[in-house]
């Protein structure tokens, strides 16, 4: 994201609105009949990308419009696979996502390699409407599927002393081409983290689908973070290290330019990037002629729910 200061614009191919309601109508006549099947429980059984989930609905983003599938697995930030916003979808194809283990280490009960299926299988999905907005002033709306990272850590016990979690991507310069580009100037594997309190925070979760289907790999398949009230760098994708902490971890893009993002990076309209506006958005689908410029909210308007999390905080100087 700092790499380019105008990211460009090119969404000629977002599927208009009436495509989109159709298709919508579409999928929750065919999640209905799904949900009729008697499929025993055991939501992640193949974890096929596109495959279909079963999950329950719930409340969250109920007022939300998803943005198109199209547009939320085609313009994508994942700089392993390069830092133009079709890359990811362009190289998805030379990850594999399956099988899949995840590492935990640090303070924590239970650590060590678990399978991906092993971790699922002991989580209800359901599905949650979110607001990502990136800290590049754009944002769109997602129908993830998944369930609360609360529920993932508490399987591993965490110590008492632990005051962070620090999340890693995997890092395999065969499989991601971002990561054998001569000029990748990001230092592998990408490293995300939280307060143990925000983690626990009942809006984190973790995605392993979206619109009812197991996750594309340009999402970050087949599990990533998903933290709506921060700026969407935080919400790491493809994730295989987990490291239960005292200290505060450190984060990629912090790494890169500490001076522009920082650990916390809650999205904050009054707090500018040093060489942007925070105080908008583009609301993705947005064609050029049809710009939908909003307003930024305080917690991407998710104060409600954890804007406690940081009473006493000078949020300008953590940002
Ligand atoms: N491993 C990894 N995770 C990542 C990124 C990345 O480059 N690598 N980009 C982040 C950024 S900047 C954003 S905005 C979101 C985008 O998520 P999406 O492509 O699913 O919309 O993923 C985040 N997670
Ligand atoms: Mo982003």
């Amino acid at each position: 994201m700092l790499i380019k200061s105008s990211p460009a614009i090119k969404e000629s191919s977002v599927t208009d609105e009436s495509v989109y309601l159709n298709r919508r109508q579409f999928m929750q006549g065919s999640l209905a009949a799904a949900s009729l099947l008697a499929v025993p429980f055991s939501p992640f059984a193949n974890a096929i990308e596109g495959d279909a989930l079963k999950f329950v609905k719930t409340s969250y983003g109920k007022n939300d419009v998803p943005a198109p599938f199209e547009v939320i697995t085609g313009y994508n930030n994942f700089y392993e696979f390069g830092t133009d916003k079709t890359d990811p979808k362009k190289y998805q194809g030379q990850l594999k996502t399956n099988p899949w283990n995840i590492r935990v280490t640090g303070m924590a009960e239970k650590t060590g390699s678990f399978h991906l299926e092993d971790i699922l299988n002991q989580n209800p999905l359901e599905e949650r409407i979110y607001r990502l907005r990136c800290v590049e002033a754009w944002s769109m709306v997602i129908p993830w599927v998944g369930f609360p990272l609360e529920k993932l850590l508490a399987q591993f016990k965490p110590q008492a002393s632990a005051k962070y979690v620090a999340f890693e991507t995997l890092e395999d310069a065969k499989q991601f081409p971002g990561q054998r580009s001569a000029f990748s100037s990001i230092p592998w594997p990408y490293q995300e983290g939280l307060r143990m309190d925000e983690a626990m925070n009942e809006l984190s979760f973790m995605a392993v689908g979206l619109y009812g289907k197991s996750l594309y790999t340009q999402n970050g398949a087949p599990i990533r973070l998903v933290v709506p009230w921060k700026y969407g760098f935080k919400s790491i994708k493809s994730i295989v290290g987990i490291h239960f902490t005292d200290k505060q971890p450190a984060t990629t893009w912090n790494r890169i330019a500490p001076s522009e993002y920082g650990f916390y990076a809650n999205v904050n309209p009054q707090v500018d990037h040093p060489r942007w506006s925070q105080s908008s958005e583009r609301r993705l689908p947005s064609g050029l002629f049809d710009v939908k410029r909003i307003k930024t909210e305080m917690f991407n308007g998710y104060a409600e729910q954890v804007a406690h999390l940081y009473q006493g905080m000078d949020l300008r100087r953590n940002y």
